[in-house]
């Protein structure tokens, strides 16, 4: 795996959307991982990722806000997790966060990695 970035995702108290459902290889498909560690409880309540359930082997398109993809849809998977608690998910999982409609933060840290023997995205 090469790193690839990180990320701070802050979803605040009363937003009232989150981030719509994407891949994480945006713009090319490239296999990889993301590692998402939250730095605070996060739930539906305030905004909690969502991944959707075997995304990863159908060919989705990489680009932000898939369509069809909801806290309703039949493969959603609410991660619900403590402070300090990781979840890792495949460059090619479509997820997603909901809106805040608690007054608590919700915050992250995130690693994004590609894998090594997937082409033409890393510098080294
Ligand atoms: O934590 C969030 O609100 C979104 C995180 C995300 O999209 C990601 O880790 O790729």
């Amino acid at each position: 795996m090469a790193p690839a970035s990180v990320g701070w995702f802050a979803r605040l108290p009363g937003e009232t959307s989150g981030i719509r459902p994407h891949l994480d290889a945006v713009g090319r498909r490239q296999e990889g991982a993301t590692m998402w560690i939250a730095l605070d409880r996060a739930d539906r309540g305030n905004g909690c990722l969502h991944y959707a359930k075997g995304t990863h082997r159908r060919n989705l398109p990489a680009r932000v806000g898939l369509p069809g993809f909801s806290a309703e849809s039949e493969e959603a998977v609410a991660v619900e997790v403590e402070p300090g608690d990781a979840t890792i998910h495949s460059s090619l999982t479509v997820h997603w966060s909901e809106a805040n409609r608690s007054r608590r933060s919700r915050q992250a840290i995130t690693y994004f990695y590609w894998a090594a023997s997937s082409a033409g995205g890393t510098d080294g």
